[in-house]
């Protein structure tokens, strides 16, 4: 069982900056799948039993922001 998890992503101003941070979040241990990362808004929903803590900290990583 898997739960829908949605975060606000910020700084992200490309298509680039958009792969880049559903790669990030693709590697995070607990996502089963990235469902779509949008531009504008800058958002981010994916499935998966993640921690919060763990997705912000890889968007962090990545060079952007995010917050649930
Ligand atoms: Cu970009």
């Amino acid at each position: 069982m898997s739960d829908t998890i949605q975060l606000t992503v910020n700084g992200m101003t490309c298509m680039h900056c958009v792969a880049a941070v559903e790669k990030a979040l693709t590697a995070v241990e607990g996502v089963d799948e990235v469902i779509q990362v949008t531009l504008e808004p800058g958002g981010a929903t994916l499935r998966g039993h993640a921690s919060t803590d763990a997705l912000i900290a890889a968007i962090k990583e990545a060079g952007y922001e995010a917050s649930l």
